[in-house]
């Protein structure tokens, strides 16, 4: 079955007021994210991925690594990420739930800490890639960064909290400032009960 342009979980316009945006939904969702789910779909047909769910996708093509996979890998990888990145987001930031809270206090030591090494990898990643909060096979919460497309289904991780650091996620609301993009994510985009429901 061909996998299809999720919708959005809010209007175009409904996080203009928290720093992102109809402009740019209209070219990342509507634009950018359903060029990697045409892209799939044609590179899938008829190959051995064709039926697959979409993780199983992403992590064989991954694990393969074959070079004829990469473009599968890349668009399937990409289809995934957005669709965790748009339902992360919300109109209404709101507080972090406590669980949630403490966690990050318990992990990086307070959540000034958490949200000032998430940005630091999302500035640090050189190029395109996405910015993760993850929880790890242990159970503990990382903050990493991942190049392109790759994300922590890769590794065997739950992403919590992914922010795409690719230019077109941000420059026309904030230029070149990939720094102020970041932490306006942190304060004013991200659904926090989203994130803590994936705990
Ligand atoms: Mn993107």
């Amino acid at each position: 079955m061909a996998f299809t342009l999720p919708d959005l979980p809010y209007a175009h316009d409904a996080l203009a007021g928290a720093g992102m945006s109809k402009e740019t939904l209209e070219y990342h969702h509507d634009k950018h994210h359903k060029a990697y789910v045409d892209k799939l779909n044609e590179l899938v047909a008829g190959t051995e991925w064709d039926g697959k769910s979409l993780e199983d996708i992403v992590t064989g093509t991954y694990q393969s690594g074959a070079v004829a996979q990469n473009g599968i890998f890349n668009n399937a990888s990409q289809h995934w990420n957005h669709s965790q990145f748009w339902e992360m987001m919300g109109p209404k930031s709101g507080a972090i739930p406590g669980a949630l809270e403490k966690a990050l206090a318990e992990s990086f030591g307070s959540v000034d800490k958490f949200k000032a090494d998430f940005s630091a990898a999302g500035v640090g990643q050189f190029g395109s890639g996405w910015a993760w909060l993850v929880k790890d096979k242990d159970g503990s919460l990382k903050i990493t960064k991942t190049e392109n497309g790759v994300n922590p289904l890769c590794f065997g991780q739950t992403a919590l909290l992914g922010c795409d650091v690719w230019e077109h996620s941000y420059y026309i609301d904030f230029r070149n400032a990939r720094p102020k993009y970041l932490e306006n994510f942190l304060n004013n985009l991200v659904n926090w009960e989203n994130v803590a429901s994936r705990l």
